[in-house]
């Protein structure tokens, strides 16, 4: 099955002058080096350009003729290669890669190295994706590293195989079967993060269970930690801050009581007796109920500090999430993660880095960057994405989410004057730190198709290759997807490119345009529930976000509100503070404006909320007419799921904007304007529509 293959179709080429000229420069491959990773690289290598180039092309050990594929380590590289590479080697870290067209002994071959085995298998996948993307391969001189150390998935997958906020079926990892039976998917899996450059995964979710830490399921994990090892992959576990008390027996969890601060050394010590290469931990603590050092009237530094210490010793990190908000704090939650973990900057030891979400709610369709990025000059910060669509159509609806990506990640911070964009924050380039990351919450299950949509397979595609490079840009990453799952077509490419890129800002105005945010329904967070009001914590229910009242509506965070814009820099607090300059993407998220605000293009607020809903209807529609073209250019198994997918989205759409809009009207009292829809049915039908199982809660 096509889906499956992900990104490495490795369809064969059918044009033959692009095969003769591919060949011309490829004739065999010679291995240099037995690892396992090098394997990997050879047999990728090996079938992949078989598959596309449709030649029994050798693959040997000594290197012979002329343009050969060479394949090897810096050590493993005779002397007469290495000058061939130069100062190469100068412009690499530890996981970058060398793709050289050299001449030795008047011979041409293409050598493909790096420090480690690990950047050889970088490179032969960069090398194949320019040919499965018809790029020349004559005259090559790259050199490429991954700009950050940690490139991460986190799944919030469940030891009973359920993920939460997953659409793509149930958990991959087998826990029952685990560690005797070794799925293929383990391997396939390892491959697909390897050929984007992830090199670490999170096993379990961050509502953690502490079983994962017992004998038993220590042993399955370190299965899986063999399987991912040689394509580069680390594995991390989330670990439930309660423990020591739920299976270690101790009264207590308090990272200051002597017995816990053994009794994690003691499992850290375990842990890399069988695997010795473990990655560390990820921690959410005091956040959502989850237990933490607070509830020992300790702080986040006491926690993280305490873990840092027992895996320390074994070069492990701990990723302590500032994912934190309390019903307790009268704040706006917005402002709640700043003003508590800020305070802590330069406290943490060297191996904690603080995981902090794009945004400072929650993973919504739009959200400005999270001041904490830039704001803590002497702590390692890392992102974390959320690759799952819990807030945006789960895996129904097509959105590419690269884009939203790219926009946070250019976001200027300001913190260290113009151009601290949030992605120099992240790769390390603001303030020099040892440890930099992404994480990315995974979109993974066990479906056919690992990602639920086939157009979600390119948000994992996209993580990963901006993980590796957070300046990389969307549309390039579109591209490269596209021709590597698709076709190199160009009458396929440009339009669908097209509408991947438009995606997003559909998304962002048929949920939440103009800056609205938090409006879904409860528990699913999949439809609209504007009207939601009842749930227990004030923060959690929808009207405490849009603030829709017969006098306008929004969240005023400028300083006539709950001042949250005073947590960025100044010239950003500036922008944002003033209505005039709030760029109108993020308008309601900073401000509470009357009904009859006049917006930059001379619509009244109503007008304009109501047509940009509309706007992204249409936007779904002509997603519809673009696909609909598509169809003689793929397979037809792919062209009819997105066929029927974006049917179900365009269905979708309109929900969300007629049961929006249905319930502002309430209170702006007004008329839709001309060229918004009337909506097909009651506000009442609307808030009667339930989904109690509804996947991913
Ligand atoms: C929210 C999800 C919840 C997660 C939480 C988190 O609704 O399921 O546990 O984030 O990130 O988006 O911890």
């Amino acid at each position: 099955q096509k889906d499956y293959k992900l990104w490495l179709q490795y369809e064969k080429k059918t044009n033959s002058k692009t095969i003769s000229d591919y060949l011309s420069n490829i004739k065999g491959i010679v291995v240099l080096e037995d690892t396992e990773t090098l394997k990997i690289a050879k047999n990728e290598l090996h079938t992949a350009l078989n598959d596309m180039l449709g030649n029994k092309m050798q693959a040997g050990a000594k290197l012979e003729g002329n343009n050969t594929i060479i394949l090897g380590s810096k050590l493993a590289l005779s002397p007469e290669i290495q000058k061939e590479i130069g100062s190469g080697f100068d412009l690499i870290n530890d996981e970058g890669f060398i793709i050289k067209s050299i001449s030795v002994s008047n011979k041409n071959h293409i050598v493909i190295t790096g420090k480690k085995d690990i950047g050889v298998l970088y490179g032969v996948y960069h090398f194949l994706r320019l040919i499965q993307t018809n790029k020349p391969i004559q005259n090559l001189n790259i050199a490429d590293s991954p700009k950050t150390n940690i490139r991460i998935l986190n799944h919030w997958d469940n030891l009973d195989r359920t993920i939460e906020r997953g659409y793509a079926g149930f958990s991959l990892w087998n826990w029952q079967k685990l560690p005797g039976f070794i799925d293929q998917r383990y391997v396939d899996y390892a491959r697909a993060n390897a050929s984007i450059g992830i090199n670490g995964t999170v096993l379990t979710n961050v509502n953690a269970n502490a079983l994962i830490l017992t004998p038993q399921y220590l042993e399955k994990v370190e299965a899986l930690a063999n399987v991912f090892r040689p394509y580069g992959i680390k594995v991390y576990l989330t670990a439930r801050f309660s423990a020591p008390i739920e299976i270690g027996g101790l009264k207590t969890a308090d990272p200051k009581d002597p017995g816990v601060v053994n009794w994690w050394k003691d499992k850290a010590k375990e842990i890399y007796k069988r695997i010795p290469d473990f990655g560390g931990f990820l921690v959410k603590a005091n956040s959502e109920g989850q237990p933490g050092p607070q509830n020992y009237g300790r702080d986040h530094v006491d926690g993280a500090n305490m873990l840092a210490d027992a895996v320390a010793p074994f070069g492990g990190v701990i990723m302590w999430r500032a994912f934190v908000y309390s019903e307790h704090d009268a704040n706006d939650r917005a402002k709640q993660a700043y003003a508590e973990f800020v305070p802590y900057d330069g406290k943490f030891k060297e191996n904690v880095i603080v995981q902090v979400k794009n945004g400072a709610i929650d993973f919504q369709p739009r959200e400005p960057f999270h001041p904490m990025f830039g704001a803590m000059p002497k702590t390692p910060l890392m992102m974390e994405f959320q690759i799952t669509q819990e807030y945006l159509g789960f895996s129904t609806h097509l959105v590419f989410l690269p884009k939203l990506f790219q926009e946070v990640l250019e976001a200027d911070t300001y913190q260290k004057g113009k151009g601290t964009t949030v992605a120099k924050v992240v790769d390390g380039s603001y303030i020099k730190t040892k440890l930099t990351g992404i994480a990315g919450v995974s979109n993974i299950g066990n479906d056919l198709n690992w990602t639920g949509h086939p157009f979600a397979q390119a948000n994992w595609y996209g993580f990963g290759r901006l993980s590796w490079n957070p300046n990389l840009d969307s549309e390039t990453i579109a591209d490269e997807w596209l021709r590597c799952t698709f076709s190199n077509d160009e009458n396929f490419i440009s339009p669908i490119k097209k509408m991947m890129i438009e995606s997003r800002e559909a998304v962002v105005n048929y949920m939440t345009p103009l800056g609205l945010h938090h409006i879904m329904d409860t528990g699913h967070h999949y439809g609209p529930g504007p009207w939601v009001s009842n749930l227990s914590r004030p923060e959690w229910n929808p009207v405490y976000y849009h603030k829709a009242d017969k006098n306008g509506i929004g969240f005023d965070r400028s300083k006539t509100g709950t001042n949250a814009t005073s947590q960025y820099a100044p010239e950003v607090e500036k922008l944002f503070d003033n209505v005039k300059t709030c760029p109108e993407k993020d308008l309601l998220w900073f401000h509470h404006l009357d009904w009859d605000y006049k917006l930059k293009n001379g619509q009244t607020l109503w007008d304009g909320l109501a047509l940009k809903y509309q706007e992204g209807v249409d936007q779904v529609k002509n997603m519809q007419n673009i696909w609909n073209k598509a169809e003689k250019y793929i397979d037809n198994e792919r062209f009819k799921e997105v066929q029927m997918l974006l049917q179900i989205q365009y269905k979708e759409a309109k929900w969300w904007r007629d049961a929006c809009l249905l319930y502002f009207q309430q209170y702006s009292g007004k008329e839709l304007p001309v060229g918004v829809e009337k909506p097909a049915q009651s506000l009442d039908y609307f808030k009667s529509l339930k989904f109690p199982f509804a996947p991913g809660n």
